[in-house]
């Protein structure tokens, strides 16, 4: 049987564009978009009159079931794609972690984990150790597993982090598969000094956690990334740009023709540092996350880079933990599992409480940086992203005049606390459709484990436009004739 899908009489808006349309699906797929679809009664309709009708959100950064600091994250494909669902994103690209290094086997592993999405998904890979074995393993990875993006470590020293001899060899290499580079941008070596420090003045709260890792450790990162990316003229993504300090890099960068992306999350955008000084353990813990969630000034020149488009998409870095969980660093902030529970379900709402209410953004700006630019940079545009005729039916209504309440009692994540405990804003996702099914409704959710699609994506996206040719220019300088001196006697 197919389903039909008719929703009526809303603005549409896409990236570039909006205008008043009805949009008609069938059978998962986007069919028409115009004014006036006429429909027999066998298709369910939808009314949006005043109301925006968006390709649902695409989440490019998410830990769901994954083993970290000796804890398993507490969302796992079902629990987090549900809570996803109930807040307007379709769609989330997570991090597979390596089994002993091994990035095929850690690959199996999530496509177990995986087997009971609700919705659609795509996956990085994580490297978390580089030698030529794992070199290998790249290109089955980008060849025949459908992953063209690869997340390095530059913290997390005596485990994931690896060196810049590394991670030069890794960048090369990436660029040979047509791979992004994606880094997690924190100098591990000072960050170890840092938490040495900490523990000598007998700071073991976890306010240790932040005090130790300030944000001149991810700007010097960041850039230090961005020069090496360059070197090897391959383009480069950074990850949870939590700092003034790193998004100063990247605009620096931006401004010179590099290729970097810049992905703030929702909690670097929206919350600052006042928790760190809290008496009680839980409250501050359940902040603890790596970059750190810095002093408030920050979160709002994130807020304005996005806005200019230094910075480019928006992610989560939703990774859960409960209170027991984040009880296991009551003694010693470093043994605080890394991750803010609560992001997934609260993204969309949030962007646009915070940008578009506001008046920061623009409602095609906010498809673009919730959405469309993910798929662009993943390369799965127009089958994401887009609100159009053959495009996958993920699609949300947006009702701007409808509110919403952020709580830990009616999330949809298993976390027993949210961040973003309390807040109330304006712009609420009213409806969810997924695949052409809707699965949000009237604050209902109705979600099937086994039914999200494991979205492939290709290598070489428009990223990697012009990079053969600046590299045949840096290539030519070199053969260029050169003058030499003779020494005069
Ligand atoms: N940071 C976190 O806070 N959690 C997961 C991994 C990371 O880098
Ligand atoms: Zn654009
Ligand atoms: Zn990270
Ligand atoms: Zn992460």
């Amino acid at each position: 049987s197919s389903t039909k899908l008719l929703i009526k009489g809303g603005t549409v808006v896409n990236a570039h564009e909006m205008e008043v349309a009805d949009v008609y699906v069938e059978d998962g797929i986007i069919v028409a978009v115009r004014p006036n679809i006429k429909v027999g009664d066998d298709v369910t309709v939808l009314d949006a009159t005043g109301k925006f009708v968006m390709p649902g959100g695409i989440d490019p950064h998410t830990h769901l079931d994954m083993e970290f600091m000796g804890s398993g994250t507490i969302d796992d494909f079902f629990s987090g794609q549900a809570a996803a669902l109930a807040g307007g994103t379709t769609m989330h690209i997570d991090f597979v972690i390596p089994v002993n290094g091994s990035l095929l086997s850690g690959l199996e592993a999530y496509e177990k984990k995986s087997k009971k999405s609700c919705m659609d998904y795509g996956f990085h890979m994580a490297i978390t150790k580089w030698d030529e074995v794992v070199s290998k393993e790249m290109e089955i990875i980008v060849n025949e597993k459908g992953i063209n993006s690869f997340k390095f470590f530059m913290a997390y020293k005596g485990s994931f982090m690896i060196n810049d001899e590394l991670l030069l060899q890794a960048f090369k290499k990436c660029k040979s598969l047509g791979a992004l580079a994606m880094v997690h941008a924190e100098n591990g070596d000072a960050v170890y000094e840092g938490q040495r420090r900490m523990i000598e003045l007998g700071i073991t709260g976890p306010e240790g956690h932040a005090l130790s890792r300030p944000p001149v450790l991810e700007g010097e990162a960041t850039a230090r990334a961005i020069k090496l990316a360059g070197f090897v003229n391959t383009p480069l993504y950074v990850v949870h740009v939590m700092s003034i300090d790193a998004m100063e890099e990247i605009s620096r960068a931006r401004k010179s023709g590099l290729k970097v992306i810049g992905e703030p999350v929702v909690s670097g955008l929206v919350l600052n540092d006042s928790w760190l000084w809290d008496p009680d353990f839980i409250t501050a813990a359940k902040y603890v996350m790596s970059p750190p969630i810095r002093a408030a000034g920050h979160g709002k020149a994130l807020q304005a880079a996005l806005s200019m488009g230094t910075l480019q998409l928006v992610g989560t870095d939703h990774c859960t933990f409960n209170s027991t969980q984040k009880a296991l660093g009551i003694d010693d902030f470093q043994k605080i599992p890394n991750g803010v529970n609560g992001s997934i379900e609260e993204r969309m709402h949030l962007v646009w409480d915070t940008m578009v209410e506001s008046g920061k953004i623009s409602v095609t700006d906010y498809v673009r940086v919730t959405s469309t630019e993910c798929a662009r940079i993943f390369n799965i545009y127009p089958r994401k992203g887009a609100i159009r005729a053959g495009s996958d039916a993920d699609i949300i209504i947006l009702n701007p005049n409808s509110s919403f309440e952020i709580s830990a009692k009616s999330h949809h994540s298993r976390s027993d606390t949210n961040v973003y405990e309390g807040w109330r804003g304006k712009g609420k996702v009213e409806v969810t459709i997924s695949g052409g099914r809707v699965v949000w409704l009237n604050d209902e959710l109705k979600v099937f484990p086994g039914s999200g699609k494991y979205v492939e994506m290709r290598p070489f996206s428009y990223l990697f436009n012009g990079i053969g040719k600046a590299d045949a220019k840096y290539l030519s300088s070199l053969k260029a004739p050169v003058k030499r001196f003779r020494a005069t006697t």
